[in-house]
């Protein structure tokens, strides 16, 4: 059989995400939700793709709040993962279901050459974190940590990454309980925290950062407070930031304008 030389040079999907959630330098990977969206992401010189639970679900017409099934899910990233080659983070919501869910879904992930999964500890059906948040109940963190160490136990590329996310600060908890949280979750075998924060400015965040001091790979999603200069997230450590939504955003805009103008 012959060998495609591009395949020896570039590392496999899943190496790459590492070692951008490696990278001394602060990396930024861009919302996607489909496949022509992936493409546009990639194009434009992007390293690394999110495929956001909010802007999936948005494409499908329901809401952010699991009403898509997750093979639904992984049949759109498959379409994704065929026309790109730089690595998928999926947002893989709470894991959709318990530990046995979350095993079969990493196992089909990899299948698929999505590079690893983002999952928070909230409830299944989740709610997306702008809405309500503090009457959106956290997982149990043991629970939670079964769920990371079923992950990683099924994983057959030692590269695949499974990152916790904390949604502690959006449903109303203080700094001791993120931190708690964060350092199970990182013990549980977990390849870098996601922390969510629904403020305008990155106060919590940065505050999360100082104490965090470089554990493991520390991600953001500044969606709220998307106004900070980036210099101020890179001289706090962080080690990647997930802009989240703008695709799906830029193309509903685009959409609207186009059709006003035919009627
Ligand atoms: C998503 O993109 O679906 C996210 C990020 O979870 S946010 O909607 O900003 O919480
Ligand atoms: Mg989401």
């Amino acid at each position: 059989m012959a060998i495609n030389k591009a395949d020896l040079k570039t590392p496999g999907k899943s190496t790459q995400l590492r070692q951008l959630l490696m990278s001394p330098k602060l990396e930024f990977i861009m919302e996607a939700h489909n496949g022509i969206s992936a493409r546009i992401v990639e194009q434009a010189g992007f390293k690394g793709i999110w495929a956001s639970g909010l802007a999936m679900s948005a494409q499908f017409g329901v809401r952010d709040s699991n009403e898509a099934s997750w093979t639904q899910v992984v049949d759109m990233l498959e379409f994704m993962s065929d026309i790109t080659h730089i690595p998928i983070l999926l947002d893989g919501d709470t894991g959709y279901g318990n530990f046995n869910n979350m095993r079969r879904l990493v196992k089909k992930l990899e299948q698929r050459k999505i590079a690893g999964v983002c999952i928070e500890d909230k409830q299944f059906p989740k709610l997306n974190s702008f809405i309500d948040g503090e009457r959106q109940p956290l997982a149990d963190i043991n629970e939670f940590c079964g769920k990371i160490k079923a992950g990683k136990d099924s994983q057959q590329d030692p590269d695949f990454c499974i990152i916790a996310r904390i949604e502690a600060f959006i449903a109303g908890w203080g700094l001791s309980e993120a931190l708690r949280r964060a350092e199970a979750y990182h013990k549980a075998g977990a390849d870098g925290v996601l922390i969510h924060s629904k403020l305008s400015r990155p106060n919590e965040i940065l505050e999360f950062a100082k104490e965090w001091a470089g554990r493991s790979p520390l991600i953001i999603v500044p969606t709220t407070y998307y106004s900070t200069p980036t210099e101020v997230f890179r001289r706090a450590g962080i080690s990647m930031v997930i802009w989240a939504n703008q695709m799906i955003r830029a193309s509903v805009a685009a959409m609207e304008k186009i059709i006003r103008r035919q009627c």
